[in-house]
């Protein structure tokens, strides 16, 4: 079986219209204008597939397709949140394939044995309210749903995701955990350069690695650039500047895999000629190996409580996320493998480097990922480019992935 893939390319041209920035970028920050309005679009095309619709209370949306069985469903779906800054393929993908899966079974009249669902997950990016992955976090339980609902706009502590929940109408009565699923599959770009530098058609992902985000405020004393002798400086700045170079040196030293990102940073008062008193950043870790991972935070943590010591200045260190790596169902990877060698397309076991929805239904039910190729590795970044016949054949995979589950 086969999408229609002009009808697929329309409607991600259509959802990079939501949030458009300049030519190519697009920009949906969760619970946003721009969300609510790919939202309703997504609502609408739905209802006309025949989906019956079902909100959660932390505003994942399900369309549930039926079939002959009254049985848990197979599921795809992934995000219509961004990144500030984003691109059109990231999340958008994996909802818009689903749904083209739907429509194509539709078009051919097929019923399956078991009901298929799709669903757009709440804020996967976490841009703006923590933990990252939170609507599949909730929906899997794994965290604490009242937490969650109160969690703030890091820009705005008088929004929480509860109040913009309603405000954009999207605060639902299904329960977190009513809706149990038999499997669920996520189509998503790499974001990585592996596939286009192997020249790999598809990626039948087996694993996502360990996240841990942890902000860090250091509080010192505001004076005067050019008056403060050195030795009486509390200087906020120099000490996060010292634990940002810390973690970079440590893990490009590390002899296994970890990253460190420092995306977020600010200064208090922030003016050029006053030492500041406050410096606030935040430290995303990753790695495949949970040890490794801790080993990591645990020798950053250690430093930055070194530098703090006997200096004047005081740390906060705030937990945001985390999350261990997750290994993906091995029964679903060899369906996609599967799959993807009978449409007669090259593939490549491998893992994912972003953080997913996957990984949090991994422990909801049987699941995995496909992965299409991401043009000079580039995500995260207007500049996100994926070819249209790997769109294409990324998207045949997932239907006929699914296919097979739902008839299994
Ligand atoms: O952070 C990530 O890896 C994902 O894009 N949320
Ligand atoms: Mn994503
Ligand atoms: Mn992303």
């Amino acid at each position: 079986m086969k999408i229609n893939i002009q009808r697929l390319m329309q409607n991600i041209e259509r959802y990079a219209q939501i949030g458009k920035t300049g030519e190519i970028g697009v920009e949906r920050i969760t619970l946003s204008d721009e969300d609510k309005q790919a939202r309703d679009l997504l609502k609408s095309q739905m209802t006309a597939a025949g989906l019956e619709i079902y909100v959660d209370e932390i505003g994942n949306m399900i369309g549930l397709r039926r079939g002959r069985q009254d049985v848990p469903p197979v599921a795809m779906g992934s995000h219509l949140d961004t990144v500030y800054q984003g691109g059109r393929y990231d999340g958008a993908l994996g909802v818009l394939a689903g749904l083209e899966a739907i429509q194509t079974l539709n078009d051919e009249g097929i019923e399956t044995e078991k009901p298929i669902a799709l669903i757009n997950f709440t804020n996967e990016e976490g841009v703006n309210y923590a933990p990252d992955m939170m609507g599949s976090h909730a929906f899997a339980q794994l965290g604490d749903l009242g937490k969650i609902l109160a969690s703030q706009s890091y820009d705005d502590p008088t929004k929480s995701v509860d109040s913009e929940l309603q405000r954009i109408g999207y605060k639902g009565d299904l329960k977190c955990g009513d809706f149990p699923l038999d499997s669920f599959i996520e189509l998503h770009i790499e974001q990585g350069p592996v596939l286009e530098l192997e020249g790999t058609d598809i990626g039948a992902v087996e694993m996502v690695q360990g996240i841990y985000w942890t902000r860090y405020t250091i509080q010192g004393q505001a004076n005067h650039a050019g008056t403060t002798p050195l030795q009486y400086r509390k200087d906020a700045g120099y000490a996060a500047s010292e634990i940002i170079k810390f973690a970079g040196d440590y893990v490009r030293n590390s002899p296994t895999q970890i990253l460190s990102t420092v995306g977020t940073i600010s200064f208090e008062p922030n003016a050029i000629n006053i030492v500041p008193d406050k410096a606030t950043f935040t430290l995303d870790l990753r790695s495949v190996n949970l040890e490794t991972l801790k080993d990591g935070q645990e020798a950053i943590d250690n430093f930055a409580n070194d530098i703090i010591q006997n200096s004047g200045l005081s740390l906060e260190r705030d937990e945001m996320v985390r999350f261990s790596p997750v290994q993906f169902d091995d029964g679903v990877v060899s369906l996609i493998a599967d799959k993807a060698g009978e449409l007669g397309l090259s593939v490549k076991r491998m893992p994912s480097g972003a953080g997913h929805d996957a990984q949090m239904m991994a422990s909801v039910c049987p699941t995995a990922m496909v992965f299409v190729p991401s043009v000079n590795g580039i995500s995260h970044n207007v500049n996100e480019f994926t070819k249209e016949e790997d769109l294409e054949n990324g998207a045949n995979v997932l239907l006929n992935a699914c296919f097979e589950l739902a008839n299994r």
